[in-house]
């Protein structure tokens, strides 16, 4: 038999048990026992890693070097710069908790299975990043944009002779856009996008670029794959639906109209215990989990049902408030003896929710699952 490489062999630093989903580009999944092991924050050890293109040399936890690292700010602005990355250390810094999360995230609970990496639960973490907002830096610099200015598209570093990799956000996500050069408090890991990332809190994995290297302010989307047809899901135009259905199983003509990106997270709740066919001590059960959204608005309930979903108990937050990161909660819950399964599902303060059937998302890429989960489990 042909052995395959380890996580530890492909990114030094990442622990063994992570699951190779891709060699190259390196996509590498957090096992799902290994993520509830780490409910408040995931430690870059087991973070999970999506490349869409590698960046030679950058395969390490380890932090890369400041030194020499150049980032272009372009586009519709009235006086263009380029800064030294070095220069962030000496502007006031921020920090910010978030879920990071690849909209392909629960993609192999789609039926039939859309093509693309096949995820499990593990494509996601929460992690603290400090650097710089953009808006800080455009300030020091005395810069202002042009009321053209619409959307914010970030380019990652070519070398090595890197393919291009490009995203483009609303100017909207200025607002908390971070420059990040730590995180977790240690060093930005290379392979997480150090020495300086975009991130923007509340919008998918995609979005948040890593080496970055030109900031263009732009009137439109770039025209780049990863925005086009990539990354997106089937919408009627200026309408309030969050999708529009698809046939499970069928193909679809993505445009820059009749689709959206991936870009704010939608509401999402995990279940972190009891796991999939444990055996827990009863008859009081202890179950518990994460929810988030994107941060708009608070998260303000995760119901629980044992039922199948005809009736379902609170459960209790243990914060409140708008956050861009997970919030945990727990419930107890009475069962007797035997076989049984929990659901879970989180609401937000604008009345936002998950699908009972998150199959209603299929899309053919596989983006955005968002189905509550169920745990089947049995009570001793
Ligand atoms: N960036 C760059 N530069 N490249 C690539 O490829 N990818 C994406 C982001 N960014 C990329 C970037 C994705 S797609 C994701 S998820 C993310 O990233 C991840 O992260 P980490 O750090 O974990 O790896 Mo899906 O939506």
């Amino acid at each position: 038999a042909q052995q395959t490489p380890t996580a530890d062999q492909l990114v030094k630093g990442k622990n063994p048990k992570l699951i190779v989903l891709s060699q190259r580009p390196v996509v590498l999944e957090t096992p799902y026992d290994l993520l509830v092991s780490q409910p408040e924050r995931t430690s870059k050890e087991i973070l999970f890693i999506r490349n869409n293109v590698d960046l030679p040399g950058y395969n390490t936890v380890e932090g890369a070097s400041l030194d020499g690292w150049k980032v272009e700010v372009t586009g519709l602005v009235d006086k263009p710069f380029t800064f030294e990355a070095k220069e962030l250390l000496a502007l006031p810094q921020s920090e910010v908790t978030m879920v990071l999360q690849c909209s392909g995230n629960g993609r192999t609970l789609y039926n039939p299975r859309p093509s693309g990496n096949p995820w499990k639960r593990g494509g996601m973490g929460n992690v603290t990043f400090r650097g710089v907002k953009l808006k800080t830096l455009l300030e020091s610099k005395g810069v202002k944009l042009s009321e053209k200015a619409l959307y914010i598209t970030a380019h990652a570093s070519r070398q090595g002779g890197a393919p291009e990799f490009v995203r483009s956000v609303p100017i909207h996500a200025l607002e908390n856009a971070l420059l990040a050069l730590s995180m977790n408090g240690e060093p930005l890991p290379a392979v997480h996008g150090g020495p300086v990332r975009l991130v923007f809190p509340g919008y998918f994995g995609v979005n948040n670029v890593k080496w970055v290297e030109k900031i263009e302010f732009a009137e439109a989307e770039n025209t780049t794959a990863e925005q086009m047809p990539r990354y997106r899901v089937p919408v009627i135009p200026n309408t309030h639906l969050p999708f529009l259905p698809q046939e499970p199983g069928s193909r679809y003509p993505y445009s820059f109209t009749n689709s959206r990106p991936n870009w704010l997270v939608n509401v999402n709740s995990f279940i972190f215990a009891p796991l999939e066919g444990q055996t827990v001590e009863g008859p009081y059960v202890r179950v518990e989990g994460v929810a988030f959204n994107d941060g708009i608005v608070p998260i303000v309930s995760v119901e629980v049902s044992t039922n199948g979903g005809r009736t379902w108990q609170k459960a209790e937050l243990a914060t409140q408030g708008k956050t861009f990161s997970w919030v945990r909660w727990r419930a107890t819950l009475y069962l007797r003896p035997g076989s049984h399964e929990v659901m879970a599902r989180a609401w937000d303060a604008a009345g936002r929710s998950q699908p009972l059937d998150g199959n209603l998302a299929w899309n053919e890429r596989g983006y955005e699952w968002n189905g509550v989960m169920g745990v089947k489990f049995t009570v001793a």
